[in-house]
């Protein structure tokens, strides 16, 4: 067992989960001082794409103003080409809008903001996907959050956490491009900052079951694979996997499925949900990403949801972590999430359970299971299994 540094009851305040991956934008964030690597364009139109310090976050951000356009510039920008990257993937920026000009285009990636004029204190606009409107709100007159998550099949704008549009496109970035035009007025500018780009992969295959198989998950122990079985009620679409150790009492400590996402990563984001099916039975589930570190169980990584009886559970990481935490009958949700420095951060019913410390970071396979601690019959059952960097 690996002593907790931080208890549950210190880390009550809300944690930062957005960018929880490695971007492949490189300086996104301006804080290199200069443009590089980002290349300007067009290269006449230099001087209008600069470094300045109004910055979201840290020291800088970059400043674009098409102040040249009425002499033949149709628009300035910055972009770097990347690897492609297919969805999903989440494509976040923030921007701010300077200029008093009402008239004026701005954007990153595949989405245009057109400007429409002043709503009170916010600034209306109109979403483009090419020359098609796909959507319309409005922003502050100061920093706003950006947010394209991609699938796919379509892709999500999201606009200070409200989603504006779903356009029906399959996306892959092979450059980002940041830019900026004007249609009437000469004079505006636009900020930008913080420009991310972070693949969504999902590492499990399968995660909601919708397979109608267990495929590519392995029912482990083998010898009790008669009580790992997908079950219809899923809590999204039609199947879930349900683990009941009713054979414990004649030798099963435990059961349960699992698969290998075959990668070692850094950082985990991992989200499913569960229910317990007997809520008066106390028994345990258990949610191990598991490493190479000592092998799969030496090392694995033992989140532990110990049912009560009386509809509470304990949760464990490693020790102790919250005990008594109520669930709702029917499913309730988890989110884990281990950031770079191998600190986890656990939420269950969107509730923020607290924060652990890891003193590594490599994992390489999820396991789901489920084992009995006083009575025999009681089960479990997992649906929507998510893990993505
Ligand atoms: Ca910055
Ligand atoms: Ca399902």
């Amino acid at each position: 067992m690996i002593a907790l540094s931080v208890t549950w009851t210190e880390a009550l305040s809300p944690v930062r989960i957005v960018s929880v991956g490695k971007s492949v934008i490189l300086n996104g964030g301006f804080e290199a001082g200069t443009l590089d690597p980002w290349v300007p364009e067009p290269s006449a139109y230099v001087d209008y794409a600069t470094i300045t310090v109004d910055a979201y976050e840290g020291n800088y951000c970059l400043a674009l103003g098409p102040t040249r356009m009425a002499h033949g510039a149709p628009w300035v920008g910055v972009y770097q080409d990347i690897t492609p990257v297919s969805a999903p993937f989440a494509l976040t920026y923030a921007l701010k809008k300077v200029s008093p000009a009402t008239l004026e285009r701005a954007g990153a990636g595949p989405i245009t903001f057109k400007f429409t004029g002043l709503l009170g204190e916010m600034i209306a606009f109109t979403a483009y996907r090419g020359d098609t409107a796909v959507g319309s709100g409005t922003m502050t007159k100061d920093w706003n959050l950006i947010e394209i998550k991609a699938r796919p099949a379509d892709f999500d704008l999201i606009v200070n956490g409200t989603k504006i549009a779903t356009v029906s496109e399959g996306l892959t970035l092979g450059r980002v491009e940041l830019w900026t035009a004007t249609d009437e007025y000469i004079g505006g500018s636009f900020l930008f900052d913080s420009v991310s780009l972070i693949e969504e992969k999902d590492y499990i295959v399968n995660g909601g079951f919708e397979a109608g198989t267990l495929d590519p998950w392995r029912p482990v122990p083998s010898a009790y694979v008669d009580y790992v079985k997908l079950v219809h009620d899923g809590y999204e679409g039609s199947y879930c996997l349900e683990c009941g150790p009713t054979r414990a009492a004649h030798g099963a400590t435990w059961c349960g499925a699992e698969q290998d996402f075959n990668e070692r990563i850094n950082t985990v984001n991992l989200s499913l949900a569960f229910q317990k099916v007997d809520a008066t039975i106390k028994d345990i589930a258990g949610i191990s990403v598991y490493g190479v570190i000592g092998g799969r169980f030496g090392e694995s990584i033992g989140l532990q949801l110990w049912a009560q009886g009386d509809g509470t559970v304990d949760v464990y990481m490693d020790s102790l972590l919250a005990p008594k935490i109520p669930l709702k009958s029917g499913w309730n949700t988890l989110r884990l999430v281990i950031d770079s420095a191998s600190y986890w951060h656990l939420w269950i019913n969107d509730v923020f359970i607290g924060s652990t410390v890891r003193t590594y970071g490599l994992y390489d396979g999820l396991r789901l299971w489920t084992a009995h601690a006083e009575y025999v019959g009681g089960s479990w059952r997992f649906d929507a299994v998510s893990l993505t960097k």
